[in-house]
């Protein structure tokens, strides 16, 4: 079964990926169409908001089934969508692979080439930067977070990172480059720890090349330990958790375990990562919470560069669009702040991104008559 919910379209065309999981369902559709619409404003660039998907499990498939799904999902699709009225992109499951197919799919249908997707192969209208956006966004807006309330950075930290995905991986790649050692990485099966840090060209290798498991890294480090579970990774000890995998992967009592073992900050790099108590208890502990409409934004963020890209004709350097992101998260943490300081707690980044987000969406409403 498939889905597309165009959630708002009062500040730009609907924007949001598509998500192919057996988890998937309207319920989850809908609540990610609603946060992608808040995060799409909160970006600054004219993006409406929208979620798509699928419950088709890609796993185990063969790239032959993943080529026929991926058509016949764009076969009923493809009328619904359009360069200036609804941009899908990826998301859990649905990488380069998938876009590619779904891109010709929609071009044998349209006869017409039009930037209707993101996150589409470099020789064909990608932009680069966008396969390491949201990783590196999300390092960049807990930057600015350590700094603004704690007067600290990511040099020297022990970092636990969720998920082994597109975002885990380029968290991991930035929060190392940044100064930090990722202890702990995983996938919905278990989680790996190495404590002298995770060899990133191990994951890559394992899951971008191979399509493996994150267990698969014990051959590749002698000092690592594997542990199943998926939710138990956030018994590891850390400075930094960076949530990636999926939505209520952290609940009240990992939470209360993170605060615990002493936690500076959460930022989140997967959508709703944390359930509503677990954040609440983040804020109160005075951990440095980063809700994901704010912290994760820098991977639609560029996704609306690779738009602007793709009507404009030009393709920028990566140093361009990277330096774009960078601009994007410093002000949408600048945003947040601000409206959480104003509503009388600094550390509430979640209403403040909420505020932040919903006023521009409400303003445009209004000014439209909608
Ligand atoms: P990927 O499919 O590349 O990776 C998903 C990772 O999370 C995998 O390691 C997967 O493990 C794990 N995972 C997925 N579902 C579950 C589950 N139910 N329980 C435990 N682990 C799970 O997806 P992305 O990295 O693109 O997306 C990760 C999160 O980030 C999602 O919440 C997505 O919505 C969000 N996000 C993504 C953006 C992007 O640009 N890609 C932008 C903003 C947010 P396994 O392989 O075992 O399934
Ligand atoms: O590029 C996008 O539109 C996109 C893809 C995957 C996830 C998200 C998100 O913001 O959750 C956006």
């Amino acid at each position: 079964r498939g889905y597309r919910v165009q959630y708002n379209s009062a500040i730009g065309p609907y924007k949001g990926g598509i998500r192919f999981h057996p988890s998937v369902n309207a319920s989850i559709i809908k609540f990610l169409g609603l946060e992608q619409t808040l995060k799409n404003s909160l970006t600054s660039l004219p993006m409406g908001g929208a979620k798509g998907g699928s419950d088709f499990d890609p796993k185990g498939k063969s790239d032959n089934e993943i080529m026929h799904f991926c058509q016949s999902f764009m076969t009923e699709l493809y009328r619904y969508i359009g360069a200036d009225t609804d941009v899908p992109a990826g998301d859990i499951g649905v990488g380069a692979r998938e876009i590619g197919f779904m891109f010709g799919q929609y071009k044998r249908i349209q006869n017409e080439w039009n930037g209707v997707l993101t996150g589409k192969g470099l020789s064909y209208g990608g932009s680069l930067a966008r396969k390491e956006a949201t990783g590196y966004g999300l390092c960049y807006f807990t930057q600015e977070a350590l700094k603004a309330l704690k007067d600290t950075t990511f040099e020297g930290k022990t970092v636990v990172i969720s998920g082994s995905g597109n975002v885990a991986i380029y968290a991991c790649q930035k929060a190392t480059e940044l100064g930090a050692k990722v202890v702990a990485m995983s996938d919905s099966n278990g989680y790996v720890y190495d404590p002298n840090g995770i060899n990133l060209n191990a994951v890559k290798e394992i899951k971008e090349v191979k399509r493996g498991r994150i267990k698969d890294y014990l051959n590749y480090s002698s000092t690592a330990t594997y542990t199943e579970g998926s939710t138990n990774i956030w018994n590891v000890k850390c400075d930094i958790a960076l949530p990636c995998a999926t939505q209520n992967e952290i609940d009240l009592n990992s939470a209360k375990t993170l605060v615990a073992n002493g936690v500076t900050a959460v930022c989140e790099g997967a959508n709703m990562p944390s359930t509503l108590d677990a954040a609440k208890y983040f804020i109160e502990n005075k951990v440095v919470y980063g809700p994901a409409k704010a912290a994760n934004a820098g991977g639609v963020a560029t996704s609306g560069l690779e738009m602007t890209q793709n009507s404009t004709r030009l393709s920028w350097s990566f140093e361009e669009v990277d330096a774009n992101l960078k601009k994007i998260m410093v002000n949408i943490f600048k945003n947040t702040y601000n409206c959480a300081v104003a509503n009388g707690n600094e550390f509430d980044l979640l209403t403040g991104a909420n505020i932040a987000g919903f006023e521009k969406v409400a303003n445009a409403m209004l000014a439209q008559g909608i």
